[in-house]
């Protein structure tokens, strides 16, 4: 049967359904017609006065028993907000004259209204709710006034339309990972030469990695501190902090420290000259600069957030509080304020050749889910070669400052043998290009934008 309504809006609200949360599959004559029908029942009643379930208490009338079955339609179609829109109007149009239930009814539109505004900004639907709060204010007026009801039952079946239905949910889509730009990125990072917190170095390579995040279309914003090092040396913190889609509530983070160690003190020749750390330092640069290349963030859900933490590697051996300076004051200060996301995962040397993660003892215990879900997604994508079942730690790194500070599970992907032991070339002079792959970058990419995909809505 067609819908008793001019073609156009017919499109108009078909495409709405489409494009909207509709488990049914229903078109727009499966509702419209009992809408009329309905309407037209209530009309009559109103014209005739003729009205078979008038009861003087309750102030039940034909009407709202046709719209209660018209809530139901609307539950079924569009959730519990199309129920509380139905709520909404019935308790205002007066029908609903107990004092308990008006309170209950209240707190509920309350809550609807609340609901509504937090939804609207969060999903930039304003024009559609706004749309459909002014329906229904009207419809509910309509009926105040007395007027003709099948005007009202039309305002409330745009309200129901406009705010009952939700959007479809997003799918969150990535430009496919590449490795080769990732790798390319650790080799710029080399480049620049030693990147010691408060050098000049470090300051131009902080540059050219907010310049990339830009080119990305991040929002790019900076973390300031001072710190204190353990030789009590005073140096200026940079963290840098990319955000995608800067205004969702529910964030995601993913984070790796940009500045390189000061002294090659695992070397055996030249100790105390500052080493290049194309792995610690350069691999979770590249990692994350690659993320911000194949995100949508119009295809996302929830925000992303890429932070590079500035002083990790300052610290004295066997003094873990006197490394990740950065990640430190970010803890104590966040920026923005307040700062929460719902889980994170930090990269720290991750592009070596060879490489097989394990699972880090901190990372296990504050975030197991999120392990699981990582090592399930290796083995989806076919990356389970760089996945192992090795346990090893606890690392004091950055992540562990920032669950313990923020309260946000992290999982560290660091490479530590079964042997309890950082790769050979770890604060030497040979952590250069030549122990990094971009195997293992592409398939840690790969991973991570699966799980990134499949995060539950
Ligand atoms: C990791 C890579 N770290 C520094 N570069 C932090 C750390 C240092 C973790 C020493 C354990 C021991
Ligand atoms: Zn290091």
């Amino acid at each position: 049967m067609e819908p008793f309504v001019s073609p156009e809006l017919s499109v108009y609200v078909e495409d709405y359904l489409l494009s909207h949360r509709n488990p049914w599959n229903l078109k727009l004559h499966h509702f419209a017609v009992p809408t009329f029908l309905v309407s037209g029942l209530a009309l009559l009643s109103f014209i005739t006065l003729a009205d078979p379930l008038h009861h003087p208490v309750f102030k039940i009338d034909v009407a709202l028993i046709a719209e209660m079955g018209l809530g139901v339609f609307w539950f079924r179609l569009a959730g519990k907000f199309g129920l509380l829109a139905l709520l909404f109007y019935g308790f205002l149009s007066g029908w609903v004259r107990l004092l308990p239930l008006q309170i209950i009814l209240s707190l509920t539109v309350l809550a609807y209204v609340l609901q509504v505004i937090g939804h609207a900004a969060i999903e930039r639907r304003q024009v559609s709710r706004v749309g459909g709060i002014a329906c229904l204010s009207f419809g509910a007026l309509f009926h105040f006034l007395r007027s003709t009801k099948i005007i009202a039952l039309s305002c409330t079946f745009f309200a129901l339309l406009q705010t009952g239905c939700t959007p479809k949910k997003l799918q969150p889509e990535f430009s496919p990972f590449q490795g080769q730009r990732a790798y390319q990125d650790v080799e710029t990072y080399t480049q620049f030469g030693p990147k010691v917190s408060g050098t000049d170095n470090h300051k131009k390579v902080a540059d050219w990695i907010v310049t990339s995040l830009k080119s990305s279309g991040a929002t790019v914003i900076e973390h300031t501190a001072s710190a204190t090092t353990f030789t009590q040396k005073k140096i200026p913190i940079r963290n840098l902090i990319a955000q995608f889609n800067p205004d969702h509530k529910k964030r995601i983070l993913l984070s790796a420290h940009y500045d390189s160690r000061d002294i090659a003190d695992e070397d055996k020749k030249r100790k105390n000259e500052p080493i290049l750390a194309a792995n610690d330092g350069g691999s979770g640069v590249g990692m994350l600069l690659e993320f911000a290349r194949s995100v949508q963030p119009q295809t996302l859900p929830y925000g992303l957030d890429l932070i590079f933490w500035d002083a990790e590697d300052l610290g004295r051996p066997g003094d873990p509080y006197s490394y990740c300076l950065g990640s430190q004051a970010f803890a104590k200060n966040p920026k923005p304020a307040g700062y929460k996301a719902a889980w994170g995962i930090n990269f720290d040397m991750v592009g070596r050749k060879g490489t097989v993660f394990g699972i880090e003892k901190f990372s296990e215990a504050y975030a197991p889910d999120l392990i699981k879900r990582i090592w399930d997604a290796a083995k989806a994508v076919g990356a389970n070669s760089i996945f192992g079942s090795h346990r090893f730690g606890p690392v004091v790194d950055d992540p562990v400052f920032i669950t313990k500070g923020l309260g946000i599970p992290m999982v560290n992907l660091i490479a530590m043998g079964p042997d309890g032991k950082f790769p050979p070339e770890w604060h030497t002079h040979d952590d250069t290009m030549k122990v990094i792959s971009k195997d293992v970058l592409q398939a840690l990419g790969d991973t991570v934008l699966h799980v990134l995909k499949n995060e539950p809505n």
